[in-house]
Formats: C-alpha cells, sequence, structure tokens
C-alpha cells in the first residue's frame, strides 16, 4: 500500500517584524533560566496540564511523519517506587563500577549520586519510549533517535513554559522499564522526565553555559 501526495494550505500567522524581535528575546530570556530540577515540592500538578505539554512534543517533526514515540504518564506511586528502586539497582552499579574514572570526574560538578528520591517526589514521570519500528517489523521507522530527541526537547521547553521542573534523566541499561510498563518489543526506553514544582529548598550545580560567541559561527 503507497499513499499518494496530498496538500492543504499552511495555517499560518504572519506576525509583525517588532513583535518576532520581542518573541525571540523574551523565549530566549525565559530559556535562561530553565535548570535541571533534581528535588520536588509534593505539590500537585494537574494532570490535563501535563498532558498538554505532551501534546505539544507529540506535534513534533519525525522522520517520515512516523510520530516514533510513545509517552508513559507515570502518576501511580507504587509505579513510581517500583521505578525508583530499579534505578537506584542500575546507577549503584554505575558508579560502584560500569562508569569510568573521567565519566564519573565529568559528574562531579554536577554532584549526582545513585539515590534517585525525585522519581518518588515528583507527582509524576513522564517514560518516553522510542518506536525502533511500527506494530510490524516491516513497517520502518526512520531517524529515530533524532525524532524522539526533538520531541524531548519541545516537551521539557514546553514544561518550562509552562511553570513546571524537570530533568533529562538517563539511567542506563534502562531495560527494566518496558518491563515495569510493559511495553511491547518494538519500543525501547529513552529517557524519565520527572515533573513537578521545584522544592522550596531545591539548589542546583554551580554551572553556566558557553558564551554565546563560543557556540555560533556565522557565516
Ligand atoms: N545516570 C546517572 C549518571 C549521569 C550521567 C550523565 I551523562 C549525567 O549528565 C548525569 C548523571 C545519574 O543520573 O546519576
Amino acid at each position: 500500500m503507497t499513499a499518494e501526495e496530498k496538500t492543504v494550505p499552511l495555517s499560518f500567522e504572519r506576525v509583525a517584524a517588532e513583535e518576532t524581535s520581542a518573541r525571540a528575546k523574551r523565549f530566549a530570556e525565559h530559556a535562561r533560566l530553565r535548570r535541571s530540577v533534581r528535588k520536588f515540592s509534593n505539590d500537585p500538578v494537574a494532570v490535563e496540564v501535563i498532558e498538554h505539554c505532551i501534546e505539544a512534543a507529540a506535534q513534533s517533526p519525525s522522520g517520515a511523519n512516523k510520530q516514533p514515540w510513545t509517552f508513559v504518564l507515570v502518576t501511580d506511586v507504587n509505579v513510581k517506587r517500583s521505578i525508583r528502586e530499579a534505578c537506584e539497582r542500575e546507577e549503584s552499579a554505575f558508579y560502584a563500577g560500569r562508569a569510568t574514572r573521567r565519566w564519573l570526574d565529568d559528574l562531579k560538578p554536577l554532584g549526582t549520586t545513585p539515590d534517585k528520591p525525585f522519581l518518588e517526589q515528583a507527582p509524576a514521570l513522564i517514560v518516553v519510549f522510542a518506536q525502533r519500528h511500527g506494530d510490524e517489523r516491516k513497517d520502518r521507522h526512520y531517524y529515530v533517535t533524532e525524532s524522539v530527541g526533538i520531541a524531548v526537547g519541545v516537551l521539557v521547553a514546553a514544561l518550562h513554559h509552562v511553570g513546571l521542573g524537570t530533568v533529562t534523566y538517563t539511567p542506563a541499561p534502562m531495560k527494566f522499564l518496558s518491563k515495569i510498563l510493559g511495553r511491547p518489543d518494538n519500543e525501547s526506553a529513552y529517557m524519565v522526565l520527572p515533573v513537578g514544582y521545584p522544592a522550596p529548598d531545591c539548589d542546583v550545580p554551580d554551572i553556566e553555559r558557553k558564551p554565546f560567541d563560543e557556540v555560533i559561527v556565522r557565516v
């Protein structure tokens, strides 16, 4: 079965140049305030707010529009606890020897440890899965890592935009997440994003982004 090309007019609202400039500046300034949050308050968050952020992420571009992502929204306290316990088991092995000395040295400024209380403190976890292929193996997916990475980027931006905190957490390996969450074989766990309000006493590492001149090359 081959689908034919069909087009519709682009729905696009052209904004005035001054407004574009103002938005660009505001967006960059707000992005500057985003930090990875690893300590959450137990204040509840309306599930529909998180769902709207996931909906925004699911509008991302993807290879051949295959949309190779599944977002598992976990609010069940028992499932959160199981995920925390399994993550901490993997992290203990990581910090006790699986990681290279150089890797552990690079992590020192972040102050991360095998303890992951944020996986239970946060009112919700979004576990993102990458669909390596469709329901059937012959249904190919393309640029899966890039596509899911873009979707997670949009998700992080959306959560920040609405005033929530998160961290892009990647236990390794994370196969256990498929088992706990009952995901099919064509999906592999990609990232865990705890979501909530930062704890009032949330500290963050004293680190900075590179100066802008170091990341941009103008040709
Ligand atoms: N997954 C571990 C280690 C870790 C790895 C990287 I790369 C980081 O940027 C941060 C942590 C942990 O979360 O502790």
